[in-house]
């Protein structure tokens, strides 16, 4: 069975024989362990915290799958035209030099990070798919500095849960928890198949996090703030998204 059927197999197996009545001991368990999402409470309610539960709880080291360099699509899907803001084509013009990644919150020494500073730290590569909830998807290879290794360096402090994540483009940001924050395959990513990131696909930077839908692979990234608690952003659902009907947790 294919690792994608099992955990729909695990996920409806746990909403079914958590059955109407169950369903309220489940979000009890859930939240005794700190296990409900920040859009708990939107028109998902149970299911949201069922899903995001059970994945924590079954799959939290799991892997997003890689494949080799012959599956990589080509040529690959860009979502929409790319960001057109005015100091976004500033920057651009001056090849990113000014770029900067802020890192705030709850960090012991927070720091802004240029995209050549990013560069120079150990990189690591991953062919993985990303899939658009709308239904098409494309695989490609993404290079980037470990998200875990740049929350190494500023120190995130020990209560921390959440790193909340903005882009230059208005609108968009997101946030993940600790575990895909940590995860070994959520990159802040610089290059695409070999080369730099397109701007159509995000550049100079964009968090790529291969184990969760397309949405939440925010593009143009300028702002990380780790926080303990998602309230005080937008209106408190940890991210966008869920203001538009979509889950804040989208794993795949
Ligand atoms: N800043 C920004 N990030 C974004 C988007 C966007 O419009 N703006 N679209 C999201 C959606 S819905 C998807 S599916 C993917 C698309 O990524 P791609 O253009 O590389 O295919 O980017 C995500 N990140
Ligand atoms: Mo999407």
């Amino acid at each position: 069975m294919s690792d994608l059927s099992r955990r729909k197999l695990i996920r409806t197996g746990l909403a079914a024989t958590a059955g109407a009545s169950g369903l309220a001991v489940a979000a009890k368990l859930a939240d005794r362990f700190g296990l409900i999402p920040p859009d708990h409470g939107s028109i998902y309610g149970p299911g949201e915290t069922l899903t995001y539960a059970a994945q924590r709880l079954l799959t939290r080291h799991s892997m997003a799958r890689e494949f080799t360099h012959s599956q990589i699509s080509k040529p690959p899907f860009q979502n929409g035209e790319p960001f057109q803001g005015d100091a976004f084509k500033r920057l651009q013009a001056g090849g990113f030099a000014d770029w900067r990644l802020r890192v705030d919150g709850m960090v012991a020494r927070p720091a802004s990070f240029s995209v050549a500073e990013l560069r120079s730290y150990p990189s690591s590569s991953q062919i993985t798919h990303l899939a658009c909830e709308e239904g098409w998807s494309f695989i490609a290879e993404w290079t980037g500095a470990p998200l875990s290794h740049v929350l190494n360096l500023v120190g995130i402090l020990p209560q921390a849960r959440y790193v909340v994540y903005f882009s230059m483009e208005p609108g968009w940001w997101d946030s993940v928890d600790m575990a895909d924050a940590l995860h070994p395959q959520t990159l802040v990513t610089y290059g695409m198949n070999g080369a730099t990131l397109p701007v159509g696909h995000g550049g100079p930077l964009r968090l790529r996090v291969p184990r969760q839908l397309g949405y939440k692979n925010v593009k143009y990234i300028t702002r990380l703030t780790v926080t303990d608690n998602l309230k005080q952003f937008g209106k408190g659902l940890g991210s966008a998204s869920p203001e538009s009907g979509y889950a804040w947790y989208a794993g795949m």
